[in-house]
Order: structure tokens, then C-alpha cells, then sequence
């Protein structure tokens, strides 16, 4: 029976607004657009043991679009991975939990993510490594869409195909709008789906909110039936859930006030 990952997406959506009130931080559209994503996998795709959550044979994931933190802490928390007290200390001087994660902070947290393009090189190395060892993880990277307009995303999409890395599944969160403006307006990638297929790719459409349509593709590419990477094309909104941040560009950097976070939480009520 499938989790009733709403719920789970909603506190995560709770968490994240109230932790960007309290340290004032941006990128709140950016953690609504992947808080689904992240809901289903850490509770229904990734394999830890939060009891060993250094074991190497675990799942690995890496948050490319490292901006949007706030959504990757809270789901550590929300799987238990970390203390949810800790949540407090987003963004707050001489905290850990800081903006832009570090590798090591926290379990889970492989990778020090934040420059746009390395998320994807680190998972790369990191699934590469895995099948030299022997081991049986699966190394998921998110990244944005715009972020994709960084070349090294290519160069490491050939590669991983080129490796046949099929433990390797690249999520992109399609949600159409970057920091400066609209995907189509800065440079357009069309097709993103083609386009990873072109790079030797399998990859799966999904609605990035349709938690059923997310725990399949995530299942598939998990099950490594083919020789080939997996890429997912999230089809998303930024600013999910929270009416007045909905694909609304300047929820890229803006920060909810006091009262744009009582609106939020009443909109996000359990
Ligand atoms: C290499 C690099 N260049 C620029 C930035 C500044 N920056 C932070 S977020 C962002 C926009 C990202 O857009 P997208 O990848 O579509 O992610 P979204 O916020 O829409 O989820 C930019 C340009 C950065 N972090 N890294």
C-alpha cells in the first residue's frame, strides 16, 4: 500500500516555510518544487538503515540544486535521519545546518552542493565507485532545469551512458523558471527528455507532484533493467503548495514574513 506521502509532503512544506521565516532565506520556491520528490525518496524509494547511516552500501543522494536545503533537511528530519529540533538552527550563525549543504554535516549528506553542474559529476564518480566495490547502491542526483544549462551536466550525461551506469538516476525538476527568469526566456532547452536521450539515457515524464507516478518511475529506475542510466523529467511547479509563491519568480530569493507564514501554514494545515 502506498504511504500516505501527502501528509509527509505537507509537514515537509511546513517545515521548510517556517524554517525560511526564522533565518530570513530565500529559495523557497525552489524547496516547494522538489518537497514531493523528496518526500517519496526518502519514505518509499532509498535504501538506509537510520540506525547505520554510514553503511556504503546504502542509497546515496545528492542534491545538486543545493539552494534549495531547506527541503533536503527537512526530509532528513522527516525520515528520521536527523533531529527535527536541529530544523531550528537553518541558517542561523555559526549553525551547520547551513544554506548551501556540506558534505558531512549530517548522514546522508554526501556531497557539498550549492555551485550549480557538480551535483551530477559527484553522483557520477560516486555510482562509477559503487559497481568498482561492488556495492549495490543507487545514487540519485536532483537537479534543476536551469541548472542544465551547465555544460558539465553533458559531459557527465555522456559519461555515466557511455559507463553504462544504470545505478545512476538524474532527477530534473522541470518546473520551468530559474533566478532570473523562465527557462524558455535565459535558454531553452526544449525537450529535456530527448535530450537526455540523446546522451544514451532511459528516461520517464512523470507529474512531479503525483507521489503514485514518482514512487513508479523512482521504482523503475531502481530496478536497473536495462543497461542504461535513468533520467526523470519532473514536470513541477515552483513554489508547490503555497499559493502566493506558485511559479512566481521572485520566490527564487524572496523570504516569507510573518504573515506570509501564517498564511502558508493555514494553506498547509494537517
Ligand atoms: C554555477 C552557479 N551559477 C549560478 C548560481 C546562482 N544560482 C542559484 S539558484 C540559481 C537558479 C537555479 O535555477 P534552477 O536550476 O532552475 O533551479 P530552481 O531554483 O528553479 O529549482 C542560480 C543561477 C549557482 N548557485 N551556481
Amino acid at each position: 500500500m502506498m504511504k500516505d506521502y501527502a501528509i509527509l509532503a505537507r509537514k515537509i512544506r511546513r517545515d521548510i516555510v517556517t524554517m525560511l521565516n526564522r533565518a530570513n532565506g530565500s529559495f523557497g520556491g525552489a524547496a516547494m518544487s522538489c518537497a514531493d520528490l523528496i518526500t517519496v525518496l526518502f519514505h518509499g524509494c532509498m535504501r538506509f538503515d537510520i540506525e547505520n547511516p554510514d553503511d556504503p552500501a546504502r542509497d546515496m543522494f545528492i542534491l545538486s540544486k543545493g539552494h534549495a536545503s531547506s527541503a533536503l533537511y527537512a526530509g532528513l528530519a522527516s525520515a528520521g535521519l536527523i533531529d527535527r529540533g536541529e530544523l531550528e538552527t537553518y541558517g542561523m550563525n555559526d549553525t551547520k545546518m547551513i544554506i548551501h549543504p556540506k558534505r558531512g554535516t549530517y548522514p546522508c549528506i554526501d556531497a557539498s552542493t550549492g555551485a550549480l553542474g557538480h551535483g551530477i559529476c559527484q553522483a557520477v564518480g560516486s555510482a562509477l565507485a559503487a559497481r568498482i566495490l561492488k556495492c549495490d547502491a543507487n545514487v540519485f542526483v536532483l537537479m534543476g532545469d536551469g541548472e542544465c544549462n551547465e555544460g558539465s551536466v553533458w559531459e557527465n550525461a555522456a559519461f555515466a551512458s557511455k559507463q553504462k551506469l544504470n545505478n545512476l538516476t538524474a532527477i530534473v525538476d522541470r518546473n520551468g523558471l530559474q533566478g532570473c527568469g523562465r527557462d524558455a526566456e535565459v535558454l531553452n532547452y526544449g525537450d529535456m527528455g530527448e535530450k537526455f536521450r540523446a546522451f544514451g539515457f532511459n528516461t520517464i515524464d512523470i507529474d512531479g507532484h503525483d507521489y503514485e507516478a514518482i514512487e513508479n518511475a523512482l521504482k523503475t529506475a531502481a530496478s536497473r533493467s536495462t543497461d542504461k542510466p535513468t533520467a526523470i523529467i519532473a514536470k513541477t511547479i515552483k513554489g508547490r503548495g503555497i499559493s502566493y509563491m506558485e511559479d512566481k519568480l521572485e520566490w527564487h530569493y524572496k523570504s516569507p514574513n510573518d504573515e506570509q507564514l501564517k498564511i502558508a501554514l493555514e494553506e498547509l494545515a494537517l
